[in-house]
């Protein structure tokens, strides 16, 4: 027997009625007069069955008014905004790590996370339980995309090719659920510091073994992550940096670091794969010196050892604020070189001075993300991944909802202010007006380079002095902002 869905909305007074289990036909016809079906998907027993949110149904857009605490209030997929979907622009996906294996343990207790699904273990089986949980909640949530590290999906075994046995066997239930629900993988990454192997770095690791193991570990990474038709591939240098100098050769762990990128770059094209990879930079936690500080560190790694056709950046917002930096900052000076891919999208806490990975609500944030985003037409094959995490405190699964659609919201409010901004030119005719001493005269000669030193003196000798300087207008440029924030 088939139910059509199982979520329902009152006619009478439009209240959402959720029926748990199938129906049967009489039944339905008499539901039928008395309630709109919300989703007009089939749904088979076995699948009403084996929810594992059957509290939750697909969550929709229901505009700004609402006060549904199941609903998009901004994010509506197909709206248009400068000429694409929300969908196209947001590229919204899911990470794997936080939202099904965080159970929200922390250095002074255990995980608490209430996770009906889990059965305590860390085997095969559970892994693939795991994936229905996850496309559930993808499929729920209308995430069109996920992230995972190879040690997220599937658990390690005695040996290396034990542990790509458990990969494959998980990686076929995923490719299978991905063809389900159409969702896809945005990136896929190696982890490459869990494992006590990675004590001492992976790439950059004193034990030439283990920058081997750390090869054949992101080579078969490459290759799951092409079967899933991943779109990119992010490296994080997890423990990729240093505590202290007295025991580290700088330069000959950077040089292997880069020799590592290469040897990856050399085994995508041999295998075809023809995802973005990225790099995503961060400066501190777990070691003191993380090698990728920031943006600019990593742009100039990159033009160093020949690697800027091959990389972007993948820039995480709490890895931005812990390097001193903005958000708005690292897209910005990443974007300006052409090597702005994908973003991480999180917060931290202005009062901690750790990685602590929280959900973005703050429209300012979410609207700088957004100018600089539409300001380079877009992150496409790159996205905008949640690699964030419900707090401790938040252990309930209805949380993982809460979570992501506050989330979503927020960006989406956020690229409608940055478009509206936008269209009206606020901030890219405040820039012109800023700079227009380089649009003629010395300045146009400067830039195009026929002005040097000689020509610039008698310039100056005839002129006197420079010409007299104009207010920057930063507060009333913020309360034009402010006005446009609501
Ligand atoms: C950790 C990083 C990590 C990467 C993927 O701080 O953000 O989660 O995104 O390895
Ligand atoms: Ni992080
Ligand atoms: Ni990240």
């Amino acid at each position: 027997m088939i139910a059509y869905g199982n979520v329902f909305k009152r006619k009478a007074d439009n209240a959402v009625v959720l029926f748990q289990s199938s129906l049967d036909t009489g039944l339905f016809l008499f539901l039928s007069s008395k309630f709109t079906i919300i989703p007009a998907i089939p749904v088979s027993r076995r699948e009403v069955a084996m929810s594992f949110f059957p509290d939750v149904a697909k969550i929709r857009y229901e505009g700004p008014d609402s006060k549904n605490p199941l609903a998009f209030r901004h994010y509506n997929e197909a709206e248009i905004v400068e000429g694409k979907s929300m969908k196209e622009h947001l590229r919204f996906a899911v990470c794997y790590w936080h939202t099904f294996r965080g159970m929200g343990g922390d250095p002074f207790g255990p995980g608490c996370a209430v996770r009906p699904w889990e059965d305590g273990t860390d085997s095969v089986e559970m892994a693939i339980r795991r994936v229905r949980v996850a496309f559930e909640f993808l499929e729920k949530l209308g995430a069109p995309f996920y992230c995972f590290h190879d040690r997220d999906v599937a658990p390690e075994g005695k040996s290396l090719s034990e542990t790509n046995r458990n990969l494959d066997a998980v990686v076929k239930v995923l490719k299978e659920e991905q063809q389900r629900t159409g969702v896809k993988l945005l990136w896929g990454t190696a982890n490459l510091f869990s494992n006590p192997r990675y004590v001492h770095g992976a790439a950059t690791s004193c034990n030439a073994d283990v920058f081997a193991y750390a090869a054949a570990q992101v080579k078969k990474c490459l290759e799951v992550t092409k079967e899933l038709g991943g779109v990119n591939y992010v490296f994080w240098g997890g423990r990729e940096g240093y505590t202290n100098l007295y025991n580290t050769d700088l330069k000959r762990e950077l040089d292997h670091l880069a020799r590592f990128f290469h040897l990856a770059v050399e085994y995508k094209k041999k295998i075809g794969f023809t995802g973005q990879f990225l790099i995503e930079p961060k400066p501190k936690e777990p070691t003191t010196h993380q090698y990728d500080f920031d943006a600019a560190a990593v742009v100039a790694f990159l033009r160093s050892y020949g690697l800027t056709d091959h990389f972007k950046l993948n820039i995480e917002t709490n890895h931005a604020t812990l390097a001193g930096h903005t958000m708005m900052h690292e897209l910005a000076y990443a974007s300006m070189h052409g090597l702005l891919g994908s973003i991480d999208a999180n917060r931290g806490d202005l009062l901690l001075g750790w990685d602590t990975d929280q959900f973005p609500t703050d429209i300012y944030l979410t609207t700088q993300c957004m100018l600089v985003i539409l300001g380079q037409n877009g992150l496409a094959p790159g996205g905008v991944n949640f690699d964030a995490k419900v707090r401790r405190e938040s252990f309930e699964p209805i949380d993982l909802f809460h979570a992501h659609i506050g989330g979503m919201d927020a960006f989406a409010l956020g690229l409608k202010i940055a478009a509206r901004m936008r269209a009206d030119g606020v901030l890219s005719g405040v820039i012109k007006e800023r700079y227009s001493s380089w649009d003629s005269g010395i300045g146009a000669e400067i830039e195009s380079r026929k002005a040097g030193f000689e020509q610039l003196e008698s310039y100056m000798l005839q002129k006197g002095d420079a010409a007299r300087n104009v207010s920057g207008r930063q507060e009333l440029i913020e309360n034009i902002v402010n006005r446009y924030i609501q």
